[in-house]
């Protein structure tokens, strides 16, 4: 309540939240003959922007302290981090802003729908962390930063000896020597094992918090910003997974052949964890060597600046601005040189830090086509960003409709085999077997589908709304695992690990891991739009490189920010409902392929029910 009436003064001179008091749908909501109610909720949701925004900057360059210098034993950085998460939901949990946002939104025929949405920004994020559960607010988190030290403060080792998480990720892609792979993967998942108790607590204070205004549990209240019920999102995963099986099924069954002779083992029924190149098994693409061309030995030789800065020169040549100077002075791109006596995050991430021009990326990149792919990723956040500040949208919808169109505009553009001759990192004159290109592509994205749809959001779902009791976790997760992505473990893993645990997502951004299938799967659907419709080409042969009108396009989606209903965007831009239409239709020619390939071949891959 204090720091609402403190906000109320403060909205007079806020230059930025008078701008959206002049917005079209308010006028006419006003000619209308609402005009009291609308300048009330406008007054309301200024004042509310006006102490938001740097409540919101200061949570997140504190957070971005705890993320970038992670030094054992110092508490400095966890507790200014925990002071500056207090006042920022402080401030969105208060009662005043909850009693205030839902009044108006009984009103809501009368406000204009951008009024409408911010209030029901606000009211969401209320819910995250209320103010009448204050005690069960600050130890969530409490917990979630001790979560975040333990994570990205651990010490991986391999034989006794400190390892980075790139080393680890070098050796599952390149080694043939199944002992040195099964090493580096048990070391990947000992994080797990200190993360577990904690990861516990976090779920039930996730549900505590949420529960005080309604929600059933973390994962209901997560799903609730799509418009959906728990049970519809997890029904939309089951489609995807369905919708994909026959091709993962094939996918699958080649690499048990493919990784069995490579080893040179008998054909296992299900995967070995530690014969796969990444942690997780969720991107099997450095197992397909496309012939006549190879990204990691044409990238192996520039320095990691070059790779960033050729990510912003795609971007550029599509017509998006330059990257703000302070992008380049403020971001952590680099891993931290030998001996430096903290840690910083591994796991790339892009921040919006206040709302406004300060925008960052955290990565480690070192030369190879894996951060390549996530430079691009990681670059088209923050062009979301960058492309959603500007005076139309205010404040509160600087943010994509959801969190899954954010992953989807991520995962959107990234040059393509065309472009990367165009730029000199592929040879001319080569030609590169196709079927083999795009079998490397459906090792990342057909094989991410079990993975994000299956995997994650049900172990997640389970985790939530389960109950899942804590000595059920590795069990649940190899369950998983194996019907959904058919991957065992090296060997039987008990309940003194959490293997789950290891994955960033599970710990610091929960319940939502559905958002990179939806991502990926919109991400097809947006691509067969602009290379059917605007670039006049097929999608596995388009270039991007320099193409200013799929520039526009990607930009008309961008500038919304959550102005608009993800639904509606996605039919408008696309002309079709969100579908696995575009990726299926993409991979057909691959499917014809592989089961030739796999003739007389026996699948072993779990159906589903
Ligand atoms: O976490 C990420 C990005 C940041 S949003 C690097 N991704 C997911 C993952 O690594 O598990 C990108 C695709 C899936
Ligand atoms: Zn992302």
């Amino acid at each position: 309540m204090r720091n609402w009436n403190a906000a109320v003064l403060i909205v007079v001179v806020n230059i930025m939240a008078i701008g959206c008091i002049g917005r079209s749908g308010s006028r006419e909501a006003m000619e209308a003959g609402n005009g009291d109610i609308v300048r009330q909720a406008q007054e309301f949701i200024d004042a509310y922007t006006a102490a938001y925004v740097p409540l919101y900057t200061v949570n997140e360059k504190a957070q971005w302290q705890l993320n970038t210098m992670i030094v054992e034993g110092d508490t400095a950085n966890s507790a200014r981090a925990n002071r500056a998460s207090e006042a920022l939901a402080a401030f969105t949990g208060s009662s005043g802003n909850i009693e205030k946002a839902r009044y108006f939104l009984t009103q809501r025929d009368l406000l204009d729908s951008i009024q409408v949405r911010q209030l029901e920004v606000i009211l969401y994020k209320a819910a995250n962390y209320p103010a009448t559960v204050s005690n069960l607010v600050k130890e969530r988190i409490a917990a979630e930063t001790a979560q975040t030290d333990g994570l990205y403060g651990f010490d991986f080792r391999i034989d006794g000896e400190p390892v980075s998480t790139n080393r680890i990720d070098e050796i599952l892609w390149d080694s043939a020597d199944l002992d040195e792979r099964l090493k580096a993967w048990s070391a990947s998942k000992e994080v797990g094992v200190g993360l577990k108790s904690g990861l516990a607590n976090l779920a039930g204070l996730r549900n505590g918090t949420v529960q005080a205004l309604g929600y059933e549990d973390y994962f209901q209240y997560q799903v609730s910003d799509y418009g959906m019920t728990a049970e519809e999102m997890v029904e939309l995963m089951r489609r995807f997974n369905r919708e994909l099986r026959p091709l993962f099924r094939e996918l699958h069954t080649w690499t048990r052949y493919t990784l069995a002779e490579k080893y040179n083992r008998p054909v296992p029924e299900l995967i070995p964890a530690h014969w796969l190149p990444n942690r997780w098994g969720q991107d099997w693409g450095q197992i397909v060597r496309v012939e006549g061309f190879d990204l990691d030995s044409s990238l192996a030789d520039k320095e990691p600046e070059w790779l960033v800065r050729q990510g912003e020169a795609f971007y550029v040549s599509l017509g998006f601005p330059k990257l703000p100077e302070s992008f380049w002075q403020l971001s952590s791109l680099y891993p931290l040189p030998p001996g430096t006596p903290y840690k910083k995050n591994n796991h790339a991430s892009a921040w919006s830090i206040n709302l406004n021009d300060d925008v960052r990326s955290l990565m480690s990149v070192v030369s190879n086509a894996d951060w390549w792919e996530t430079i691009h990723h990681e670059l088209g956040h923050v062009y979301y960003d960058i492309a959603y500040s500007n005076e139309t949208v205010p404040p509160l919808l600087r943010d994509a409709p959801n969190s899954s169109i954010h992953e989807a505009v991520a995962a959107l553009l990234k040059p393509s085999m065309k472009d990367l001759r165009t730029i000199g990192l592929a040879p001319e004159g080569v030609e590169v077997d196709i079927e083999q290109q795009l079998l490397k592509e459906a090792m990342a994205d057909v094989v991410f589908i079990p993975f994000s749809c299956g995997v994650m959001t049900l172990f997640e779902h389970d985790l939530h709304a389960g109950p899942l009791p804590i000595d059920r976790f590795n069990a649940r997760w190899w369950e998983l695992k194996a019907t959904f992505q058919g991957i065992a473990p090296p060997s039987p893993r008990g309940e003194e690990y959490c293997d789950a645990a290891s994955k960033t997502h599970i710990n610091t951004n929960a319940a939502q891991y559905y958002k990179y299938a939806i991502a990926s799967i919109v991400a097809y659907q947006l691509r067969d739009h602009i290379a059917g419709r605007i670039i006049g080409q097929e999608p596995r042969e388009a270039e991007y490189y320099g193409n200013r009108e799929v520039g526009e396009f990607v930009w008309s989606i961008l500038e919304l920010g959550a102005t608009v209903d993800w639904r509606e965007m996605i039919r408008e831009k696309t002309g079709e409902d969100i579908s696995a239409r575009a990726m299926i239709e993409y991979y057909e020619p691959l499917l014809v392929w592989l089961r030739e390939q796999n003739e007389g071949r026996v699948h072993t891959l779990p159906e589903l029910e």
